[in-house]
């Protein structure tokens, strides 16, 4: 297979998300228990029995992992490349994209603004300066779906940082799902493990300009992906083109199955004449300059993600001391500011122990949805 696979429908599965959540949910009842929390809270969210408790804007630090094999310098993408992904994703996930005016006119009300931004981390877990992207070469000619090799040092690829902290995004060559087909990305969802929690792009299908290759470079498989880290799943109900499958979000109508390349409105199945599909979403499968929306529903399923099980990104991190910096030190000799120094320690404690109450919350917020997700099943 070639590159050129990538845009031939025939031969072509864009996405590798649902097969790694099918086999985490066959190799785990924890990941079981958890999904089942995190739907159960969806569903209330989505049923108005919970309301999102938020306002503002979140912004979700990115480390960015290029793992590049120094045989195909293409791979080893430029900053400007990575950091015109960052650019894509902040409008399309604030609704700020110059073709979201393509959206027709009956789906305008639906439009969300999901008021989540992403920034390439400035620190590194140890609290050092960073620029977010983070430089792996790697002998390795193809990365698997089903090892999570490229998420690893042992197997190649690039270890993650802290997943409660950090987006960890993985950019590299070749990649393959578990029949062997060549895949521009895939995530994980929220609620697997910590250790391969993130999302994989493709080089040549990651930002824009640099080696990026039409019909996937306007970096919106970066935005289909972060969409299942944020718990959305595929439009058209993942059940192979019948309709009896939902993304479990109510304003986008039932369709029967993926849409490939730049279709015209309307496209009628599952009785949803006279709109049709919605295949300018994010999550269809379309080609990047033929998607540019979320609606309300899938944000607010987002919502209930990041209130959930992700809400370690609603709390400002620690900022824990860069290795080597002085403490600041108050004066000795001078009693008001002495005291302004105590003063200081003092709020720095009570902010430390605030951080630490909300991550507990958090804690026993993921527990309780676990718990919920354990006794539906037992009353079920
Ligand atoms: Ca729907
Ligand atoms: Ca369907
Ligand atoms: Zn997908």
């Amino acid at each position: 297979m070639t590159e050129l696979d990538l845009v031939n429908p025939r031969t072509r599965e864009v996405c590798g998300t649902m097969e790694v959540h099918r086999r985490l949910l066959n190799q785990s009842t924890t990941y079981q228990e958890r999904r089942a929390g995190i739907e159960n809270r969806a569903l209330d969210y989505e049923r108005g029995a919970r309301s999102i408790a938020r306002t503002g804007v979140v912004t979700i630090p990115v480390v960015v992992h290029v793992v590049h094999n120094p045989a195909v310098p293409a791979q080893n993408i430029a900053d400007a490349q990575v950091r015109s992904q960052i650019d894509v994703l902040n409008q399309d996930y604030r609704a700020t994209n110059p073709d979201v005016a393509g959206v027709p006119s009956v789906w305008r009300p639906r439009v969300a603004d999901a008021r989540i931004e992403f920034r390439l981390a400035d620190r590194d877990p140890d609290g050092n300066t960073t620029t977010g992207i983070i430089r792996t070469s790697t002998a390795a000619t193809s990365f698997a779906t089903f090892r999570d090799d490229v998420k690893s040092s042992s197997t190649g690829g690039a270890d993650p940082w802290p997943s409660d902290d950090y987006l960890n995004v993985w950019v590299c060559g070749d990649l393959r799902d578990q029949r062997g087909r060549s895949i521009l990305g895939y995530a994980q969802f929220p609620g697997g493990p910590p250790t391969t929690d993130g999302v994989v792009v493709v080089h040549s299908c990651f930002g824009t300009g640099g080696s990026a290759r039409a019909p996937f470079d306007l970096g919106r498989t970066a935005t289909h992906e972060v969409g299942h880290w944020l718990d959305l799943r595929h439009i058209w109900g993942d059940d192979d083109g019948a309709c009896s499958g939902s993304d479990l979000v109510a304003d986008t109508p039932d369709q029967a199955d993926k849409h490939f390349g730049t279709p015209t409105f309307p496209q009628i199945s599952c009785k949803n004449a006279p709109d049709g599909d919605m295949f300018m979403n994010y999550m269809d499968y379309t080609d990047d300059a033929a998607m540019f929306m979320f609606t309300r529903g899938q944000s607010t399923r987002m919502d209930s993600c990041l209130e959930g099980v992700r809400a370690s990104f609603l709390v400002a991190p620690p900022a824990p001391q860069p290795a080597g910096a002085a403490a600041p030190t108050a004066p000795a000799s001078h009693g008001q500011q002495g005291a302004e120094g105590d003063l200081d320690a003092l709020r720095r404690e009570v902010e430390r122990l605030e951080g630490d109450y909300r991550r507990l919350a958090t804690t026993l917020d993921a527990i309780r949805a676990a718990l919920d997700g354990v006794a539906d099943r037992v009353v079920g």
